[in-house]
């Protein structure tokens, strides 16, 4: 039998698998999106939802941006598939030659892939390829870290440090160990990097001690932890890393999927933080989610690590059939265009003091018992009720019937706006915010 060209939404609901979604209570009750434009959504029956989270932190400029959509359009006409091995397209190059010059340091080759996923085991991969290429090939095992969030291949979960995401896989990957997480108590209610905590990169001498540095190829940590409630890291941390991981010979990897392109009010973590990982893994933001796009740039010495073999031979024995999608790389260089011309990175700076007046103002609401900031991106941590999760749940909903998108992990909220948000419209959204976390206490 022919399949129907559609079939009514409600009548169709059972058959999609919905990722990281409690399928049955969303399928009774749905919450669906239909529209978007600028910082907001509609829902089908035309409820207007203001997007408090960039979409899953990913639409940085904006929804429906009539830029990205001409450049993917005439991509389309032009050529709509081409492969990158042993073949090219020019615009793959022009794009890696454009983020080379916008990163920091000499962090200035670049592997492209789907999804921040697939960058992050990418980027595990080729550090094992670069040690192994250096004479180095005992360096096999990785640190992550406790509250982690790495993407959902198995490299990225073994790396990561969230249960629920683990426990159900298995034995994952062998050799991994995890440092512990920044997440302190006497941070709490912290503007911007907390205080307290840089002395936790020294468990990474620990490990070190343990297993001795010449069977650790990588380190890999988010500057911010994003899916575990937006996680700012202790002042100091990550240049204390950095020394650590230089003092015996161990990659870092920044894992900058969701800080990546404007986030923090500067293009990466690693110029914020002013720490140059040796290898990056990035995401959503650098096509403004609109073709899925991920990457892995990396520094001179691990490029040209890779580049020792024969001229004749394969340098990396990895790649995707969709690396460097043309309408991706149209994308992404459209996004590009828009992030110059509208200096949108500055912009999130610039708007990161209003932000973090508005979200700390919820302070004293009831059961809130930490919030936390950098850029334009916040967590706020509830008390729970029963269950984990319960809570944080019950205001995720509120806040969508009232007029809001929020994420939700456990009882922490966690919010990430389009960088092109207005002040009156982040009023709007700490307004709402409010609303639902009184709603349900
Ligand atoms: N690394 C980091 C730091 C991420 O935040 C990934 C890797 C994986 O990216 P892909 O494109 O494979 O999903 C992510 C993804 C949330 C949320 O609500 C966060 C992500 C995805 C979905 C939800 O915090 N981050």
């Amino acid at each position: 039998m022919t399949p129907p060209k559609s079939v009514p939404v409600a009548n169709n609901m059972d058959a999609f698998l919905m990722p990281f979604t409690a399928n049955r209570q969303f399928k009774a009750n749905p919450r669906l999106l239909a529209r978007a434009k600028g910082v907001h959504y509609w829902t089908p029956e035309g409820r207007k939802v203001i997007d408090g989270t960039a979409g899953l932190w990913c639409v940085n400029a904006g929804h429906g941006r009539e830029e990205i959509k001409a450049a993917i359009a005439q991509q389309l006409e032009e050529m709509d598939y081409a492969p990158s091995f042993q073949m090219g397209h020019p615009k793959s190059f022009e794009l890696a030659a454009r983020h080379a010059a916008m990163l920091p340091g000499d962090l200035n080759h670049a592997f492209y892939c789907n999804s921040g996923s697939e960058a992050v085991d990418s980027a595990l991969k080729i550090a094992l390829a670069y040690h192994r290429a250096n004479g180095q090939g005992t360096r096999t095992r990785f640190v992550g870290r406790e509250r982690g969030y790495h993407g959902v291949g198995f490299g990225g979960i073994s790396v990561g440090g969230m249960v629920n995401n683990r426990k159900w896989f298995g034995a994952l990957l062998p050799g991994v160990d995890h440092l512990p997480h920044t997440h302190l108590p006497q941070n709490a209610f912290s503007k911007g990097e907390p205080e307290h905590g840089v002395h936790l990169a020294d468990a990474l001498e620990g490990i070190v001690g343990l297993h001795d540095a010449s069977n650790i190829a990588a380190v890999i940590v988010e500057p911010c932890a994003g899916s575990t409630g937006f996680l700012p890291p202790p002042k100091g941390y990550l240049k204390r890393l950095r020394e650590i991981c230089d003092k015996h010979g161990i990659l870092l990897i920044f894992d900058e999927v969701i800080t990546g392109f404007g986030r923090l009010g500067t293009g990466f973590a690693a110029e914020k933080f002013g720490v140059i990982p040796d290898l990056m893994t990035v995401a959503k933001g650098i096509s403004n989610a609109t073709v899925p796009m991920g990457g892995v740039f990396v520094r001179k010495h691990v490029f040209d690590g890779l580049m020792q073999g024969p001229e004749n031979a394969v340098d990396l024995f990895h790649g995707y059939t969709y690396s460097a999608h043309p309408l991706a790389c149209a994308a992404a260089s459209a996004v590009l265009d828009i992030y110059k011309d509208e200096a949108l990175f500055q912009r999130a700076g610039e708007l990161s003091s209003y932000w973090e007046e508005g979200v700390h103002s919820l302070k004293g609401l009831p059961n809130v018992t930490d919030i936390r900031n950098l850029g334009l991106a916040c967590g706020i941590d509830l008390a729970p009720e029963g269950a984990v999760g319960t809570r944080g749940y019950k205001a995720f909903v509120k806040a969508f019937d009232i007029g809001l998108m929020m994420r939700q992990s456990g009882d922490a909220l966690a919010m990430s706006p389009p960088l092109v948000i207005e002040k009156g419209q982040i009023d709007e959204i700490i307004e709402i915010t409010g609303k639902a976390i009184r709603a349900v206490a």
